[in-house]
């Protein structure tokens, strides 16, 4: 690949996976608002706000493939939802169909079905039940990714991304951690794949206790190693009775469900 652009490139998960990318591709096209100055020799940075389409458009053009991760992340009020999540990831879309469909990996997140019970184990086709306005942001993500497929032929991953942590750090996420590696590992599957369509695939390690069920994309041949039992103990140290009762350990989604009404949420 010639150049493959990040968005969204000074989160925490773009970090993760930088060092991969430029394995991937002669050149790495970072975009994200804030400023990255720890460049590597192949990589370009470029400031931009997903609602500018006229610097998305001139960022995306000669792009070979994109990895989405900009946007927003949390829970929060529906305005800037709306502008990143929506607006933003259309201007996206819009500026790839443009550029001649350039491979997508769309992060989406497991918040898209938060409101499943953790005793419930999924497949990528279940009903969505999102658990917040940020979760149904995803959800029309989805959605847009699957219609660009189905119209243009715009091949895309839709990722519902776990917990993509250091190491997990409560029960729920010893379900839902995904690894830094294992995410490694599923950007190169999702690129170097010589088909793709546009699979829903759960971002999750390969946790005992995993909920979600990736056997629908076994064609790409990703097979997360990671396991977060090995900290199980530890995390069972520092919380010995967990409350069975409290969201954080009945819904899939955990406390994104114990948060506040999104009104009463800063976007500060
Ligand atoms: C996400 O989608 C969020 O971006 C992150 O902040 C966590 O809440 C994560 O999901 C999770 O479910 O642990």
């Amino acid at each position: 690949m010639n150049r493959l652009l990040l968005t969204g490139a000074s989160g925490g998960m773009a970090r993760s996976i930088r060092p991969l990318l430029g394995q991937l591709a002669k050149t790495v096209v970072l975009t994200s608002r804030k400023e990255i100055t720890d460049l590597a020799s192949h990589e370009e940075w470029y400031g931009a706000d997903l609602t500018d389409t006229e610097a998305l458009q001139k960022i995306v053009n000669g792009c070979d493939a994109i990895v989405h991760l900009g946007g927003y992340s949390v829970e929060g009020q529906f305005a800037p939802i709306l502008e990143a999540n929506i607006q933003g990831l259309y201007n996206l879309y819009e500026a790839a169909r443009l550029a001649g469909m350039p491979r997508i990996l769309f992060a989406s997140t497991n918040h898209v079905i938060g409101y499943y019970p953790q005793t419930q184990r999924l497949k990528g086709d279940v009903l969505h039940r999102p658990d917040s306005l940020y979760g149904v942001s995803k959800s029309f993500g989805e959605s847009l990714a699957r219609f660009y497929f189905e119209k243009y032929g715009q091949e895309t991953a839709i990722v519902r991304i776990g917990s993509c942590l250091e190491k997990p750090e409560n029960y729920r996420q010893l379900a839902t951690w995904l690894s830094h590696h294992d995410f490694c590992q599923l950007v190169d599957k999702i690129f170097t794949a010589p088909w793709l369509g546009c699979p829903i695939i759960y971002g999750v390690s390969n946790n005992d206790r995993s909920w979600w069920d990736n056997a629908d994309v076994s064609y790409l041949g990703w097979a997360p190693k990671d396991n977060s039992e090995i900290f199980a103990k530890e995390i069972a140290a520092a919380d010995p009775k967990p409350n069975s009762n409290a969201p954080v350990n009945r819904y899939q989604g955990g406390n994104m469900i114990e948060l506040p009404n999104f009104t009463e949420i800063s976007n500060d």
